[in-house]
C-alpha cells in the first residue's frame, strides 16, 4: 500500500493561487479593469398642472425613497458579501500556509539529524509573497522550548520539578513566583487553595464572577484570568509559555535565556546567555548541555533533567494575509507526526 507523502497532500489541499504563487512569484499577471460604463441619459417630467403635479411629485418622492432604501440594502449586503469572500479567501490562503509548514516539518524530519534548532529551515521566516489581490507571509515557531503550563499538575498532584522550574522562570522574568501556585490551583481538580494559590473564592469576587478552570490549560490566554496577572505581566509571560499535553519535554535548542535560567538554581543570566548562544544553540544531545552547565559550577538535580530534549513536537504556524485593504492573521498549532504534522488548534487574530 502506498501512502501519499505530505508534499502531495499539501499541494492537493493548498489554495491553487497560493501554490501557483509559490511556483512562479514573478509570473503574476495584473489585470486592469476597464471602465466600460456609458453616460446615462435622463428623462425629466414635463407635465406640470395642479393636483396632478403634486401627485406626480409625491409618487416620484416615494419612488425615490424606495429606490434609496433598496440601493442601501443592496450595497450593504454587497459589502458584507465581499467582506465574507475576503475572509474566505484569506482562510484558504492560511490553510495553504499550514500545508507549507507541514511540508517543512516533514522535510526536516527526512533530513534525519533528529534535532530541532532555530538554524533549521522550518525556523526561517517566509517573506511576503504576492498572491492575486494581496500578499501572504508566514512564520513557524516551535513551542517545546517554552514552559508547558500543563506540566505543573501530574496525576492530580503538583509536579515538584515543574513547579520549581516555573517559579525560577517567573523570577527570571521579574514576576512574583507565587504565580506558580496560582497556576497549579487553576488546573488542579480540587477547590483547595495550596500555598499562595487561588481557587473559586478568589474568582467569584470578580466582576463578572467566574470559577477556576480545574482542568488543563487549553490556551495560554487563560493566564489572563489568573490572580495577579495583568497586561504587563502577561506580555512578558506569553512568549515563554505553552499549553501542551503533559510530557512533551523541553527543547534546550529553542529555549530562551529565561528558559535556561529556569533549569536550575544558580544559573545566572550571564551563564544562561552563554548557553542560549544568541538563540542559535545547537546541542546534539542532552549530555552536551548538561556538561556545559556543570562545567560552569552549577549542581544539577538529575530529576530536573529528565524531560530535557533537543527536538520539538509542537509548532505554531503564523500566516499574515493582506487582501486589498484588509489584513488577517491566523495561527495554527501543529503537532509533528511521522507523516508530517496535523493541525490541533486554529485561531484568528491574536494567538497570544
Ligand atoms: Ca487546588
Ligand atoms: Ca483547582
Amino acid at each position: 500500500m502506498t501512502r501519499s507523502s505530505p508534499v502531495a497532500i499539501a499541494f492537493r489541499y493548498a489554495d491553487p493561487r497560493f501554490v501557483s504563487a509559490l511556483n512562479a512569484q514573478n509570473n503574476l499577471r495584473t489585470t486592469v479593469p476597464r471602465n466600460t460604463r456609458q453616460p446615462r441619459t435622463r428623462n425629466l417630467p414635463h407635465k406640470q398642472r395642479g393636483v396632478a403635479l403634486l401627485m406626480a411629485l409625491l409618487v416620484v418622492a416615494i419612488a425615490t425613497l424606495i429606490a434609496v432604501r433598496i440601493f442601501s440594502i443592496s450595497t450593504t449586503s454587497i459589502a458584507r458579501t465581499e467582506s465574507q469572500a475576503r475572509l474566505d479567501d484569506a482562510m484558504h490562503l492560511s490553510k495553504g500556509m499550514e500545508d507549507w509548514a507541514i511540508v517543512l516539518l516533514w522535510r526536516d524530519a527526512e533530513s534525519g539529524d533528529g534535532i530541532d534548532t532555530r538554524n533549521d529551515t522550518w525556523a526561517a521566516t517566509l517573506p511576503p509573497l504576492p498572491v492575486p489581490g494581496g500578499l501572504v507571509a508566514g512564520k513557524l515557531e516551535d513551542l517545546d522550548g517554552r514552559f508547558n503550563l500543563n506540566s505543573l499538575v501530574r496525576n492530580g498532584a503538583r509536579d515538584p520539578v515543574a513547579m520549581a522550574r516555573f517559579a525560577r522562570l517567573l523570577a527570571a522574568l521579574k514576576i512574583d513566583p507565587a504565580l506558580a501556585d496560582v497556576a497549579a490551583d487553576w488546573i488542579d481538580s480540587d477547590a483547595q487553595v495550596q500555598g499562595q494559590g487561588a481557587e473559586d473564592l478568589e474568582y467569584l469576587r470578580a466582576d463578572p464572577p467566574y470559577r477556576a478552570a480545574n482542568r488543563a490549560f487549553v490556551h495560554i490566554s487563560e493566564m489572563r484570568k489568573l490572580k495577579g496577572v495583568d497586561d504587563k505581566i502577561y506580555a512578558r509571560l506569553a512568549p515563554e509559555i505553552a499549553a501542551l499535553p503533559i510530557g512533551t519535554g523541553f527543547n534546550v535548542n529553542t529555549a530562551s535565556v529565561a528558559g535556561f535560567m529556569s533549569l536550575a538554581d544558580g544559573i545566572s543570566e550571564e551563564l544562561a546567555k552563554r548557553l542560549w548562544a544568541q538563540g542559535r544553540a545547537q546541542y546534539r544531545n542532552i549530555t552536551d548541555v548538561v556538561d556545559a552547565i556543570t562545567q560552569a559550577g552549577v549542581v544539577l538535580d538529575p530529576a530536573s533533567m529528565q524531560d530535557l530534549k533537543v527536538s520539538s513536537n509542537f509548532f505554531i504556524a503564523r500566516a499574515d494575509v493582506k487582501l486589498g485593504d484588509r489584513e488577517f492573521r491566523f495561527y495554527s498549532l501543529i503537532e509533528r507526526t511521522p507523516a508530517g504534522g496535523r493541525v490541533r488548534q486554529r485561531s484568528q487574530g491574536a494567538f497570544f
